[in-house]
């Protein structure tokens, strides 16, 4: 049982010899708040540690982040990529038929959803991504020129991917933002079972049949990615069974993730004014502005692996059926790979960094997600010379994401 939380006084877990210890929860409101400083002790303490008040190691730094990553033979997802280890207990829903195997049944799925995702299908998206990207910046100094004030989050970071994204899976218009409260429900549940989580299912429950229905072929139009699903199962790759489950992990990973990965490009442009007048005076940077969000402020925060065997890790002896947290937000920040690492610096090109994963399980959406990135970003540098921030943004406490509820701004026309 390591589903313990450190609010269970006196229930931490033994360390294992050798290994240094950091006694830090990284679920409180306080870590998730400004995961920072914790990020850091623990990369000081080693490449690896133990964190007793759940028992499991943690990896903090590039190197060991990189390294579990990328051994998919010793370090698995199939006992479940969060907190939980799916070997001693249930999933909490079937589990992914990508994100939750290995290989080979992994490879399977893999290969059907990175064709559907691929370069090409971005060059066959990009002019729409663009448009939808433009006229929203448009349509938001409008709303601003007639005396509303925007949210950069209710009304762009959450309303750009909420469009652009369930289109192109061809999921119909109403109720979209369910997929919101699924995609926090679905995040929170990587980590312990606490009071966050809790009041997440619950709010998610009322639309977890809506969820499930849009898995279905007949909710899906012709053509979009769901669609080329069942094409595949069509085509015998994968059974019609599981086609349901694969366009589930469409509407799990591919909203809440570039939701927040938005959100957090514009609040470090809105906190960096020199950096952002570099994008306005060289649209070219939008990519490499996003990119370097990514690494500054990754909205996905946390994976899990565990151990198939008992194994060595930087001199660590860890054994079989462990699990590891990596925190790949720190593992952007780490001096040991990073000059400068706590300054955010859209011409820094930070190729390597963890915000997608390493390995055979690195994002498959990756192209899909920077397309995004990158279209809001020019469309912003096209129309606005800058970004003032009306109040402080509030962030919204997930598990594994950091996410943001809200960020009142001024869009200051060109
Ligand atoms: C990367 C990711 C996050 C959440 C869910 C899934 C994948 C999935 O495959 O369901």
């Amino acid at each position: 049982m390591n589903t313990a939380s450190a609010s269970d006084s006196l229930r931490t877990f033994e360390a294992p010899a050798g290994v240094p210890v950091v006694d830090v929860d990284p679920y409180t409101d306080e870590f998730l708040t400004d995961p920072y400083d914790a990020h850091q002790r623990l990369r000081e303490a080693g490449p690896v540690v133990w964190i007793p008040a759940y028992g499991i190691y943690a990896c903090a730094r590039h190197d060991s982040v990189h390294a579990v990553f990328n051994d998919h033979a010793t370090y698995i997802s199939g006992a479940g990529v969060g907190l939980a280890n799916f070997n001693q207990e249930t999933p909490f829903r079937p589990k992914s038929l990508i994100l939750e195997a290995d290989p080979p049944s992994h490879t399977k799925a893999r290969a059907i959803l990175a064709r559907i995702l691929s370069p090409k299908t971005v060059t066959q998206i990009r002019a729409t991504f663009t448009a939808e990207a433009e006229s929203l910046v448009d349509r938001l100094l409008v709303r601003q020129a007639a005396g509303e004030t925007i949210d950069a989050v209710k009304d762009l970071s959450e309303v750009y991917p909420l469009k652009v994204f369930p289109d192109a899976v061809g999921v119909g218009e109403a109720n979209r933002e369910n997929l919101l409260l699924y995609g926090n429900m679905i995040f929170n549940a990587f980590g312990p079972r606490n009071e966050r989580l809790q009041k997440s299912a619950e709010l998610v429950q009322p639309v977890t049949a809506w969820i499930m229905a849009h898995c279905q072929r007949e909710n899906l139009l012709p053509g979009g990615f769901g669609d080329l699903i069942y094409q595949a199962a069509d085509a015998g790759e994968i059974t019609h069974a599981e086609a349901p489950m694969l366009v589930r992990s469409f509407l799990s990973a591919g909203v809440d993730t570039t939701v927040n990965g938005i959100g957090n490009a514009v609040l470090c442009l809105a906190n960096h004014p020199e950096q952002y007048a570099l994008l306005r005076a060289d649209h070219s940077l939008a990519r490499p502005a996003f990119e370097e969000a990514l690494r500054f402020e990754s909205a996905v925060q946390t994976f899990f692996r565990t151990t198939s065997k008992d194994t060595e890790l930087f001199g660590m002896q860890i054994p079989k059926d462990s699990k590891i947290v990596l925190f790949l937000a720190s593992a952007n920040r780490d001096e040991r790979q990073w000059p400068d690492p706590d300054r955010f610096d859209i011409q820094r090109r930070p190729v390597g960094h963890m915000a997608f994963g390493s390995g055979i399980h690195g994002c498959v959406g990756q192209v899909v997600a920077r397309l995004e990135g990158e279209v809001v970003l020019a469309a912003l540098a096209k129309r606005v010379s800058r970004i003032e921030l009306l109040g402080a943004p509030k962030r919204r406490l997930n598990n594994t994401l950091r996410a943001l509820a809200s960020m009142p701004v001024r869009l200051i026309p060109v």
